[in-house]
């Protein structure tokens, strides 16, 4: 226990995996992420090309990111309410730091947490995350709930890509080189967790 905090995998050049590393804060996670839904709900947004995105979204902290026919960006005010975001919480924001801090990030102050909610069918097709200004951030991301396979490639979206599962707790930050490499996530599959039962929750923090 005394070094559970601390073990981590390089799954990548500059993509550190923390195992379990947010288990023990997962049900005040989610009680945090309920409040935030309270405020904004999760949606589907659309893609620029016109098609709906399988998991659902919704944000806190001071922007949120936003999807519609014109595009990807950040956002000040949810356009679904036209009023700001739920303020990130302390709670939120502290662990961003410390996880950041423990892969070698010591002053990773996050100003926006996407929440992504995956449902069964639901998956992210290969991207790179290029809407923050500064990409020598790390972006920090927590998995809860259900399982997913993520995949992880290179620089270019035809580069191979490699596939890690993560679970319920699992923290990766992603900086350095990893930092604008391609990813995306598999179909998650049925199942049924005992803090989420049907759902995988994922937080992103971002200093955009
Ligand atoms: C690597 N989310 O919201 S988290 C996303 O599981 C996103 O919901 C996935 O990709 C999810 O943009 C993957 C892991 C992740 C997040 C951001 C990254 C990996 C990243 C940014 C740069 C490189
Ligand atoms: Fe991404």
């Amino acid at each position: 226990m005394l070094f559970a905090e601390t073990d981590s995998v390089e799954i990548a050049p500059g993509a550190v995996l923390f195992r379990a590393a947010a288990e023990g804060s997962a049900e005040a996670l989610l009680r945090e992420i309920e409040n935030v839904i309270a405020v904004s709900p999760l949606r589907r947004v659309t893609t620029p090309m016109g098609k709906s995105m399988s998991v659902e979204m919704t944000n806190c902290g001071r922007a949120g990111w936003i999807s519609d026919r014109s595009g990807y960006r950040y956002e000040a005010l949810d356009p679904l309410s036209g009023k700001p975001w739920s303020p990130m919480s302390g709670m939120f924001s502290e662990l961003a730091t410390r996880m950041a801090l423990l892969a070698g990030y010591q002053h990773f102050v996050p100003d926006v947490c996407l929440i992504n909610r995956y449902s069964v069918g639901s998956k992210m097709g290969l991207h790179q995350d290029r809407d923050e200004q500064d990409f020598s951030q790390p972006i920090v991301s927590v998995s809860l709930g259900l399982p997913i396979t993520f995949k992880f490639g290179g620089l270019r979206r035809t580069d191979a890509t490699r596939s890690v599962v993560l679970h319920h707790g699992d923290v990766v930050v992603f900086g350095g080189e990893a930092r604008l490499a391609y990813h995306g996530v598999g179909t998650l599959r049925r199942g049924n967790h005992m803090m989420t039962s049907e759902f995988r929750y994922n937080l992103t923090f971002r200093k955009i």
